[in-house]
């Protein structure tokens, strides 16, 4: 694997990519997080791969919605986990959350080895691997949850959520965050908390965000939370992208 010198243009980029095709090397990251990848990178690209200030918004209120949360847990797929597994780590601890592997394309094996994963990175417990409880209105694959987990939880945080399944969690009545470079995406459009960003700056960012908010009072939360408006935050992002910010950027 060659090095890339950190002053190319495009050295996010390349990095990302170099960590997608290493965990389909691993066997944590199916073939179509490939796909998944690129989709994102175009929208990152329109978006001049920065945070906008809606963005960083819905990341405040998603620390806040995760503070307040009762059991919160926080969804692992196969791109997550290449991604930014040390950085969900300390999401997880930062608010407190547990973490579950919920695969679009489940397999057991690739459960296990993300939960590994994850464990290599300072996870303690992970979930996922019980698969004893289930997502309602979903194929029994896509609908695998464990019990104590997603189940039973009030706040899920799920990075790259197919669309039917933040529905159908939606339907459970579960308050969801939804991290999605894509703002015409079904899952961003069915969130609570959109943010819309790559899950690399957003993740870290919610993180931050959290330990910024860790004394604030339970009334300073829920204001927070209730400022945010989902509506106005797919609309920036969506204007963003109309307007062409990237026309200033470095070009490819
Ligand atoms: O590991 P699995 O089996 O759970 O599969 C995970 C993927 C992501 C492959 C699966 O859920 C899938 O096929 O997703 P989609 O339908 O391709 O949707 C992926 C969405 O994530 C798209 O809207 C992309 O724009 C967005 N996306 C991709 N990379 C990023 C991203 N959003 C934020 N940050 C990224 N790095």
């Amino acid at each position: 694997e060659t090095e890339v010198p950190e002053d190319h243009p495009r050295y996010a980029s390349l990095v990302t990519r170099h960590r997608i095709e290493a965990g389909v090397e691993q066997g944590i990251t199916s073939k179509q997080g490939l796909i998944a990848q690129g989709r994102g990178e175009a929208f990152d690209y329109l978006l001049g791969e920065r945070t906008l200030p809606s963005a960083d918004a819905a990341a405040r209120a998603a620390a806040a919605t995760l503070l307040l949360a009762d059991r919160p847990v926080i969804s692992v797929n196969g791109n997550v986990a290449a991604l930014a597994p040390a950085e969900t780590v300390d999401l997880a601890d930062a608010v407190d959350a547990d973490l579950e592997v919920n695969l679009f394309n489940h397999t057991d094996e690739r459960v296990r080895r993300i939960a590994d994963h994850l464990r290599d990175h300072g996870a303690n417990e992970v979930k996922g691997l019980a698969g004893d409880g289930e997502i309602p209105g979903l194929d029994h694959a896509r609908g695998v949850v464990d019990a104590d987990g997603i189940e039973a939880a009030d706040v899920v945080v799920v990075p790259l959520e197919d669309g039917d399944r933040a529905a159908a969690l939606d339907a459970m009545g579960k308050t969801e965050i939804v991290i999605d470079l894509n703002p015409g995406s079904r899952s961003p459009r069915t969130a609570d908390v959109p943010i819309i960003d790559n899950l690399l700056r957003a993740v870290p960012n919610v993180t931050a965000h959290a330990k910024d908010l860790a004394d604030a009072r339970p009334a300073e939360l829920e204001r927070t939370v209730d400022e945010f408006d989902a509506d106005a935050a797919l609309d920036a992002a969506e204007a963003a992208i109309r307007e062409g910010s990237f026309a200033d950027g470095d070009g490819a």
